[in-house]
């Protein structure tokens, strides 16, 4: 039966990393799984790795969900486990929930969700579903960050756009347009930079730049 130590040791040569896992009941997941673990960018190196790929050479739409699928399914191929995607399906698979459920990360006072190593640069690449229950060890942080930080996040943003009352996107777009805005299509959304979390993780901004001209086209 796989182990989490087997699926690190299978997703690292990808840059990919174990963000977290759970049994089922945590929290609702697909029919016949037992165990979800969900897995992101292991940083740092997961854009120089990335952007070696055919998906990201081959200048067709959506590199990296194709990239992502590629890798998932040879991974869930190898350990015998189904893969689920945070895009690509209707509705799509409540992510946000899973990654609550996994003890890893937490909504944030701007409801972005904070993980334990990737702060608010967290994101998924997708999940492994495994028909057994696998061992899991207990998460590295009882609580959430910002139980105790001094919440940068909340006051970040320079458009006022993503706060503590929610997150308006019209408005957020609003100011990637104009000349001040260039700050965050090149280096990230400067509220996902401000927390401490996220300044250790070591993501490449030119990875952040790639999402936020997704985001923003
Ligand atoms: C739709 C969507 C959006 C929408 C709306 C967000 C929303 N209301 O959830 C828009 C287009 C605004 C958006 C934007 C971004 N998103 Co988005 N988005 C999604 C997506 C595809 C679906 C969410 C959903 O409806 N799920 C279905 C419901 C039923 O299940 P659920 O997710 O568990 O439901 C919970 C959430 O919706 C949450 N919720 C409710 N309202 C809001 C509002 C916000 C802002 C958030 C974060 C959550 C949230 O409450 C629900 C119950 O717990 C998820 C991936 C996924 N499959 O979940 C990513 C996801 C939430 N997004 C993500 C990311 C990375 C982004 C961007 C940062 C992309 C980028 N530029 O890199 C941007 C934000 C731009 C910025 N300022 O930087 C990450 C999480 C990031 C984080 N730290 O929280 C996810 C998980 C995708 C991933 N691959 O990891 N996104
Ligand atoms: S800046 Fe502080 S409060 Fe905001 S998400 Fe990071 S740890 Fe939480
Ligand atoms: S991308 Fe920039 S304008 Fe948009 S929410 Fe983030 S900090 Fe605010």
């Amino acid at each position: 039966m796989a182990g989490l130590d087997q699926i690190s040791n299978l997703a690292r040569p990808h840059a990919l990393a174990v963000l977290g896992a759970f049994h089922k009941g945590a929290a609702p997941v697909p029919e016949g799984v037992e165990t979800l673990v969900l897995l992101g960018p292991q940083e740092p190196g997961f854009w120089a790795s990335f952007t070696q790929s055919p998906e990201y050479r081959d200048t067709l739409p959506d590199p990296m969900d194709r990239w992502s699928r590629r890798i998932l399914d040879a991974l869930a191929g190898r350990l015998g486990a189904c893969a689920f995607y945070p895009f690509g399906t209707t509705p799509p698979h409540p992510f946000y929930t899973w990654a609550k459920a996994s003890g890893r990360a937490w909504p944030s006072p701007v409801q972005f969700l904070v993980h334990d190593t990737a702060g608010l640069w967290l994101s998924y690449r997708g999940a492994l579903g495994f028909a057994q229950r696998l061992d899991l060890p207990p998460p590295p942080a009882a609580q959430s960050p910002c139980t105790t930080c001094a919440q940068p996040c909340v006051t970040a943003c320079p458009a006022r756009a993503l706060t503590q009352t929610g997150y308006d996107t019209a408005a957020c777009h609003a100011y990637l347009d104009q000349p001040a805005g260039q700050a965050c299509m090149t280096g990230g959304c400067a509220v996902r930079a401000a927390c401490p979390l996220s300044h250790a993780y070591g993501r490449d901004p030119d990875q952040s730049a790639f999402h936020m001209r997704h985001f923003h086209t």
